[in-house]
């Protein structure tokens, strides 16, 4: 692909990819909020929890050791927007939950900044979920939500948590900010699932 002098030049919008119902495309990701946590890599640690209290961490070199793949990916926010075909590097999730033994049916997601969301387990491991670090070929900078964040490409992008920080493995289905603010439990945008009762 031709470089311009200012970086990647802008993607195009892909040609037969359909969009979720009621989304539009945009070529860049809206910017996060302006106060991201500041989160040095020797800080930074993902934790999983299972539900009955083993604790499994990660540090960055960890982390980092595992294995990790370039994805494309279709990202749709709840707002309306989508980005088609961003490009990632991360580490999946599956392997991440691999390395606890569990039969708890959901996943509380935790970030840095605070917030959590929930997802059920399975959504986790049967369809592709990731800890992305790079994008466009760059290390995820605090604005965009690094060192990592969670990409579930399949679920509404509030679902994608920036600035993970772990999982807690439950029992109950325990609604998280965006869910307890009014948001689906599920947030399934080929179904428009953007807020409860949807
Ligand atoms: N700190 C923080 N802010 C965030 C997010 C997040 O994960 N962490 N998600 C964004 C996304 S994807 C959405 S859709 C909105 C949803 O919250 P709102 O109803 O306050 O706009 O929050 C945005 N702000
Ligand atoms: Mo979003």
């Amino acid at each position: 692909m031709a470089m311009s002098p200012g970086g990647p030049a802008p993607r195009g919008r892909p040609e037969d990819v359909d969009l979720p119902p009621g989304q539009y495309w945009v070529s860049e990701f809206p910017a996060l909020p302006a106060d991201p946590p500041e989160m040095t890599k020797a800080d930074w640690a993902f934790s999983l929890t299972t539900e009955d209290g083993r604790i499994r961490r990660w540090d960055w070199a960890a982390f980092r050791a595992l294995p990790s793949q370039r994805i494309s990916v279709d990202l749709h926010c709840v707002t309306g927007w989508s980005v088609l075909a961003s490009r990632w590097e991360a580490t999946s999730v599956h392997h991440l939950l691999c390395a606890v033994g569990t039969s708890a049916p959901y996943v509380v997601v935790h970030s840095y900044a605070g917030h959590t969301t929930n997802v059920p387990l399975e959504d986790l491991v049967e369809m592709p979920a990731w800890l992305a670090f790079s994008r466009d070929g760059h290390e995820l900078t605090a604005a965009e939500g690094g060192p990592a964040r969670l990409l579930v490409p399949h679920l509404y992008l509030w679902k994608s948590l920036p600035w993970v920080s772990g999982m807690t493995l439950t029992v109950n289905d325990e609604p998280g900010t965006w869910e307890r603010r009014g948001y689906h439990n599920y947030g399934d945008p080929w179904r428009q699932q953007r807020f409860q009762g949807d």
